[in-house]
């Protein structure tokens, strides 16, 4: 049997735009209210997808969320047509249009954790979106996530649907984005790694003081039960609490790991030398390298600017490991030496790559954040909604779906325009006919 690791990448939304909704973020917050280009996000994102299936690798699509959510208006209290909503939502609760408005489901590593069938105790791969309860904008995603997931995974034979977790602070989850499996190949048991920024029952773990911290340590242990993990399948890591206060707002800001390679910046973890310890342990017949990166090396300032360790890491056909970047890696000095050298050392690291994914970039997410990784046997693979696979006439359809009906630009005046919505809702009805998803969003079940 053949193994893969699959990424779903998050298609971006109609919406897109630079709301600055998520503090401890620093580039959603320095771009705020910026003028975004829902047109070139998408195409960035559509690029970098292509380009990742022209390496040899599989690449699926995640359809985006029904944006704007007007229900959540009007739970709010805004009545009447849907333009009065929005004209009266823009004056009196700008924020909560700017969050039914966010196209934030994109990002995909916070779209669930998914562990693989060989880590778990029935066999099946595992699923539990995430309740990204921290940020109101994000809250809003779970529901529609979960049946987005059911409909591209939907034989339960090989996947199993976890509810997400209840939606209180104490089990604030914030999925793969601080989720990392280490393995020796994608089909063997594997390692999966749980960062944490906090713990809500333990007081005597220290916590961030400046910016929140998103994922609980009850969370992470909660979904290692619900997907059959053990001891010898999951540990739990606290995630340095001053890096989060200096804006690593989910670990894969700070370390990404695939196969026998975790690439981490010095400061990422609380007990660096406990970590990798554990890790060895558990681990004991791999050949493990572990690629910390020095402070006089990367500073952690560069690090969370450039998005070094928002990096995917992938393993070619060939058995080489490339490291998918963006390009703001390239405009920092520090930054791009560090990766040029990289390559010339000991790991299997061989090949960069990068990609201009800016216009998510400038609301901090890089090329990890807009994927999701599934590994999948051939069997799984095949029992995939094939219509999510990107190969080169889906890549075409897309890219024509997106010139048809996204805008150039968007600016906060724009979401007062009920045309947008429109827009927005035809284009995502005509996409779950393309990826053939159902009736996904609730514009489409009443
Ligand atoms: O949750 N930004 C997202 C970025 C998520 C990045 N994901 C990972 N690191 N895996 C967030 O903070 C900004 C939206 C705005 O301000 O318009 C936002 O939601």
């Amino acid at each position: 049997m053949k193994h893969y690791e699959v990424n779903f990448d998050g298609l971006v939304g109609p919406t897109h735009n630079y709301a600055g909704l998520s503090f401890g973020n620093v580039a959603s917050l320095s771009n705020a209210q910026n003028i975004s280009n829902p047109k070139e996000a998408a195409k960035q994102g559509l690029a970098k997808m292509k380009s990742l299936t022209d390496l040899g690798l599989i690449q699926g699509v995640l359809a985006p969320q029904q944006r704007p959510d007007l229900a959540i208006l009007r739970q709010l209290g805004f009545s009447g047509s849907d333009a009065r909503v929005l004209e009266q939502a823009a004056l009196k609760a700008p924020n909560a249009l700017l969050a039914c408005y966010s196209a934030s489901s994109m990002w995909t590593a916070n779209a669930a954790t998914v562990s693989p069938s060989a880590d778990t105790q029935d066999g099946r791969v595992h699923f539990t979106p995430a309740n990204l309860i921290d940020k109101f904008h994000r809250s809003i995603e779970p529901e529609v996530t979960g049946r987005i997931l059911q409909a591209v995974f939907s034989d339960n034979k090989y996947f199993c649907h976890h509810h997400y977790l209840p939606s209180h602070p104490d089990f604030g989850d914030e999925g793969a984005a601080n989720h990392t499996r280490l393995c020796q190949q994608y089909g063997n048991a594997g390692l999966e790694l749980f960062v944490f920024g906090r713990s809500s029952y333990n007081p005597k773990l220290p916590y961030p003081r400046q910016f929140p911290a998103r994922q609980t340590l009850e969370a992470s242990q909660a979904i290692a039960r619900l997907h059959g993990l053990d001891d010898d399948t999951a540990l739990f890591i606290q995630q340095n609490p001053d890096v989060i206060d200096q804006g690593v707002f989910h670990n894969d800001v700070i370390a990404v790991g695939n196969q026998n390679v975790l690439f981490y910046h010095q400061q990422a973890f609380l007990n660096p030398q406990a970590t990798m310890d554990a890790i060895r342990a558990r681990l004991p017949d791999m050949e493990l390298h572990f690629i910390e990166v020095k402070e006089q090396e990367v500073s952690l300032s560069d690090a969370v600017q450039s998005y070094l360790f928002n990096t995917q890491i992938v393993t070619l056909p060939s058995g080489d490991m490339a490291i998918i970047a963006p390009t703001n890696c390239q405009e920092i000095p520090a930054v791009a030496d560090y990766l040029k050298h990289l390559v010339e050392q000991n790991t299997p690291i061989k090949q960069i790559h990068y990609f201009d994914v800016k216009q998510s970039m400038k609301n901090g997410g890089g090329p990890a954040c807009l994927r999701l990784r599934v590994a999948l046997s051939d069997m799984e693979l095949s029992a995939v909604n094939p219509n999510t696979l990107l190969t080169e006439k889906l890549y075409q359809t897309l890219t024509h779906w997106v010139d048809k009906h996204y805008r150039e630009q968007l600016s906060f005046d724009d979401l007062r325009d009920p045309k947008l919505v429109t827009e927005s809702y035809t284009a995502l009805d005509e996409l779950t006919q393309i990826l053939k998803l159902g009736s996904i969003y609730p514009f489409q079940r009443v």
